[in-house]
């Protein structure tokens, strides 16, 4: 059986990534492929845990960072691989990119810390396509407050922040311009939806 086909989403919060997903989901499955639809931090019982200290819980970005990788490496050995291996299609809600975006570019890590963890961890392990939701962090922000409640520990982050990680995404896409996809998350949902639909409807 061919391997199944790994794709990760990114961008700053509100970025549109959650709606995509979505739409993108029903025409893999249309195609009667499996799906394993799945995030990060998160993805298995103990990555969800995770994620609940990491949305919630101050901490040092250092500490931040080493759960990030615990969490991921748990996913991709238990979830993520077996799904490949048995030949569905992945589509992860965040996943590498979004430590080096977040905890590099927005928080000051070392880079090469982050890659000393990401070899350790993942040992050259990457999707096949990251889709980049690329959007002002203005219009993020007027996203995010519409929707009820102050967010989490991430999305209180200041404008300034936002601005940084979406540099750090748009370095990251620059330096791979052949893994990554770019979304410009300011076209409307029907018009990000068929250019998605376009590039992987040949894949299917
Ligand atoms: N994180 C994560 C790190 O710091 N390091 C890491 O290594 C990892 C893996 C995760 C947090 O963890 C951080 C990053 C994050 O801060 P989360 O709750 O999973 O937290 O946050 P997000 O992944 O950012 O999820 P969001 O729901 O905030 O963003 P989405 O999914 O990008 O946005 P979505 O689809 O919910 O849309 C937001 C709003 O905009 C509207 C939607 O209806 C919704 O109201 N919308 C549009 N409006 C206009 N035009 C469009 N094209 C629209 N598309 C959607």
């Amino acid at each position: 059986m061919a391997r199944g086909r790994f794709i990760t989403f990114e961008g700053i919060d509100g970025a549109g990534k959650t709606t995509q997903i979505d739409a993108l989901q029903r025409l893999i499955e249309s195609a009667r492929i499996e799906v394993v639809r799945t995030r990060e931090p998160g993805g298995t019982p103990l990555g969800e845990k995770i994620r609940g200290l990491l949305l919630g819980d101050e901490m040092t970005p250092r500490t931040e960072t080493l759960l990030f990788f615990a969490a991921r490496y748990e996913h991709v050995e238990q979830v993520i691989r077996p799904a490949l291996a048995r030949g569905a299609w992945v589509l992860s809600d965040r996943f590498t990119d979004a430590t080096y975006a977040y905890q590099t570019g927005g928080k000051g890590m070392s880079g090469a810390d982050v890659e000393a963890l990401e070899a350790w961890t993942l040992d050259g392990f990457q999707p096949d396509v990251t889709v980049l939701f690329d959007l002002d962090p203005v219009v993020a922000a007027q996203r995010r407050t519409s929707r009820a409640g102050e967010g989490d520990r991430f999305e209180r982050e200041s404008q300034a922040f936002f601005t940084r990680v979406r540099e750090a995404y748009l370095d990251r896409a620059q330096r791979d311009p052949k893994r990554f996809l770019m979304v410009n998350a300011e076209d409307t949902p029907d018009v990000i939806q068929a250019q998605l639909e376009k590039e992987f409807k040949p894949w299917l």
